[in-house]
């Protein structure tokens, strides 16, 4: 039997490279993209050995013209994408909005934002045709509301949100899914890149509280994937315990 095949946006690292080999262990094919080929490469070993077949992408979400030609190369068995996750993002600062830097927001939107559609419009007319298909795309409770210096990075994935619902009900009359999974605090390189390789920095966001891992999401994403056809799980909160809200964190447990 043929397996089902899942793209991952942003497999080099945290939750899509957790998602990679989630998907792998379970018997899927893989399409993996991202803009490192020496990680990508990496991390289809690891889901080789796991069993699955890998297919390696390269090219950044923000170049809708890369995106393009990424997927139009696809053919034969690498042409029918069962689920889509749309899981590359980032944060960029965490400065007020009047002091933030105009550079970062660009990024965010560019990438959270508009690469996520540009994958979205490229991988879900196939899934239409075909009458089958999963899009699960990576938000976050920064969507839900604000946070104190969350400002734009909040509003694209707030902007996840609405556009994931948006899709819900444009292909509600197809068999396809649509899925947001909303993650809290996840130790990955998520806080090393928002505060520009400042290491020290980065491992405040997770002092005193026991924070996500990268495979507690490919859990629920995988969940969220492997429902019965009939079951859409539409969008899922996963936070730490101790955490409550994007800005309500309690330290005292490590
Ligand atoms: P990581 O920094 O560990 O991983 C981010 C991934 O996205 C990397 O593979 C990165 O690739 C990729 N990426 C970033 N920009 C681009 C781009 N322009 N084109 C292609 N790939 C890109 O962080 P996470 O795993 O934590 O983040 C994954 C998703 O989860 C993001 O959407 C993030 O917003 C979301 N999220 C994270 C949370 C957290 O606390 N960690 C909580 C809620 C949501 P590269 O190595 O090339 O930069
Ligand atoms: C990432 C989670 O709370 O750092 O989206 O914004 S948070």
């Amino acid at each position: 039997m043929e397996k089902n095949l899942v793209m991952i946006t942003g497999a080099t690292s945290g939750i899509g490279e957790a998602c990679a080999r989630k998907f792998a262990s379970a018997g899927y094919n893989l399409i993996i993209t991202g803009r490192n080929l020496e990680k990508l490469n990496a991390v289809k070993a690891v889901a080789e050995t796991a069993g699955a077949e890998v297919l390696v992408l390269q090219f950044d979400v923000r170049n809708r013209q890369d995106a393009e030609k990424a997927v139009a190369s696809l053919t034969g068995k690498w042409a029918n994408i069962d689920v889509l996750v749309n899981n590359a993002g980032l944060a960029l600062g965490l400065e007020k909005e009047y002091q933030g830097d105009m550079d970062d927001w660009e990024t965010m939107i560019d990438t959270n934002i508009k690469g996520l559609l540009t994958m979205t419009r490229l991988i879900v007319p196939g899934m239409v045709e075909r009458n089958k298909g999963h899009v699960i795309n990576i938000g976050s409770v920064a969507g839900d509301a604000a946070y104190a210096g969350g400002n734009v990075y909040c509003a694209t994935k707030s902007a996840v949100k609405t556009i994931t619902d948006g899709l819900r009900i444009d292909v509600a009359e197809s068999n396809v899914r649509v899925t947001n999974i909303k993650p809290g605090l996840v130790e990955t390189n998520f806080s090393v890149v928002r505060f520009h390789g400042d290491k020290q920095h980065a491992d405040t966001v997770y002092k005193g509280i026991k924070p996500l891992c990268g495979d507690d999401i490919a859990d629920v994403v995988f969940y969220a994937a492997s429902a019965p056809e009939h079951v859409q799980i539409a969008e899922v909160l996963v936070l730490a315990t101790h955490q409550a809200s994007g800005s309500v964190i309690c330290r005292k447990h490590e």
